[in-house]
């Protein structure tokens, strides 16, 4: 069993590791910059070392950094969170020549999700669905291209291979714009990723964005623990997610589960995962694959009661899966509302210091923050500073719980998006449930 992890993250997810490896009598060492020394998770774990300036690049991004740190702590693993290091492949491997363990998949499979196309092949191969595509990349031969998307069929999208998460990707319409599109979005993803590998897919017009949760060890066991919904998003942000997705019937659920599942098993995954699909006209199409935590991860937490953190410790101690599928139940309804400190209306962030925080209660109520009464936003990262969820028998419950929780919630000095949350939960199509990816920009008039 693992004696003492580091955190390599920070905020929330900082806080939620913290707590898992607490209840699990693992101490904990939280890695800070100098912008949070004073928050109050790092004076609530174990040990803490700072390991640079606020700009992450500097600490949070510093791999030697927080090497050193394990190293001076006598730290058994490395929990890299969300974002920051937890997708670097080349960040796992150092860890683990270092002679830590990573709290996640095996480098070399995060370099696989990490490319597309490598992905897309991994996946295709073990039987997942994918979108109608190049199957690999395009050449530099227009009349092949031109033909590909001709067979394709237009609305065709050219999709960088080092991009995801929105980045690097353009939409086809016709033919005479196919040569122009495919030699700028390979200028773009050679700036951005210096990779200029790029792919053609059918474009998917509105789908829903839906993605399974898997978990999987090292004896060759996997689990999936369902879907979430996370097609109300802004900007490649997601703003709302829920489990179960709405109007997925739990035969759906079982047959994609299970196929996510048994890719795990195929390509011998380790860790806990999401394949993220597009989901259109009652059909799934695999799009990426995320080796990483999820900022979403508690819906599912409180519709199937497996602690995820949890379960990506003990797997990365070498044991054996906590469950079995059959002892996955599925209960109930979640909603998450991610907390972000900015202008509800701009959207433009607004760091600064809360004057008055207050949590939301009762029944079915979760809240996931590292934030308090005087905690002082930094400006230097990612805006989110808490999410609220609600949990209730069915999904109308878990609606007006969390319409009641955002009522409660105060939190003063700063703005906050909690007003867009309770314009959301008062939204008729999302009500109804099941709206698309562009649902949120197009009620925002983007
Ligand atoms: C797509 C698509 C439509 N058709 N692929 C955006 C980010 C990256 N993860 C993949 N993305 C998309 N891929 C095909 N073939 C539409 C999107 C997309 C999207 C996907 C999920 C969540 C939000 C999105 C917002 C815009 C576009």
């Amino acid at each position: 069993m693992i004696e003492k992890v580091v955190i390599a993250n920070r905020g929330e997810i900082a806080l939620r590791i913290q707590r898992a490896c607490r209840a699990l009598g693992i101490r904990t060492v939280a890695l800070h910059s100098e912008a949070d020394r004073d928050a109050k998770y790092v004076k609530l774990a174990d040990e803490s070392v700072c390991i640079g300036p606020p700009q992450a690049r500097d600490s949070y991004l510093n791999i030697p950094a927080v090497i050193s740190a394990a190293e001076v702590t006598d730290a058994v693993a490395i929990h890299p969170g969300y974002g920051f290091l937890s997708e670097n492949a080349d960040f796992a491997e150092r860890v683990e020549q270092s002679g830590f363990i990573f709290i996640g998949p095996r480098a070399e499979t995060i370099r696989l999700m990490g490319d597309k196309i490598s992905a897309i092949r991994a996946m295709k191969k073990a039987g997942v669905p994918c979108v109608p595509g190049s199957d690999g990349p395009l050449p530099a031969d227009d009349d092949e291209n031109l033909r590909l998307a001709m067979e394709i069929g237009y609305p065709v999208l050219i999709k960088a291979t080092g991009g995801g998460g929105g980045k690097g990707m353009r939409v086809v319409h016709s033919e005479a714009a196919l040569r122009n599109a495919i030699s700028l979005t390979r200028a773009e993803a050679k700036a951005a990723f210096n990779n200029d590998v790029v792919y053609m897919e059918k474009y998917l017009e509105t789908p829903r964005h839906v993605e399974f949760q898997v978990l999987a060890d090292e004896h060759g066991n996997a689990i999936h623990l369902g879907e979430r919904d996370c097609s109300m998003q802004r900007r490649h942000q997601k703003v709302v997610e829920e489990s179960p997705a709405p109007g997925i019937s739990d035969r759906v659920r079982q047959r994609m589960g299970e196929r996510c599942a048994d890719a795990c098993r195929k390509i011998g995954y380790r860790g806990a995962g999401t394949f993220e699909f597009l989901y259109e006209n009652g059909e799934f199409y695999f799009i990426e694959m995320n080796t990483r935590v999820q900022v979403e991860h508690p819906v599912t937490e409180m519709v199937t009661g497996v602690d995820i953190v949890r379960e990506q410790i003990l797997i990365a101690s070498g044991e054996r899966l906590s469950y079995r599928q059959k002892d996955i139940v599925w209960q109930g309804h979640a909603i998450e509302c991610r907390i972000n400190a900015e202008d509800p209306r701009t959207f433009m962030p607004s760091p600064g210091r809360i004057t008055q925080f207050h949590q939301p209660g009762g029944p079915g109520i979760r809240v996931d923050s590292h934030v308090y009464n005087n905690y002082m936003v930094p400006p230097y990262y990612d805006s989110m500073i808490g999410k609220l969820i609600a949990y209730g028998p069915d999904r109308a419950i878990a609606m007006a719980r969390m319409r009641i929780a955002l009522s409660e919630m105060v939190i003063d000095g700063i703005r906050t998006n909690i007003s867009l949350h309770q314009d959301i939960m008062n939204d008729a199509a999302f009500r109804a449930g099941g709206v698309n990816i562009h649902y949120l920009e197009k009620k925002l008039g983007l």
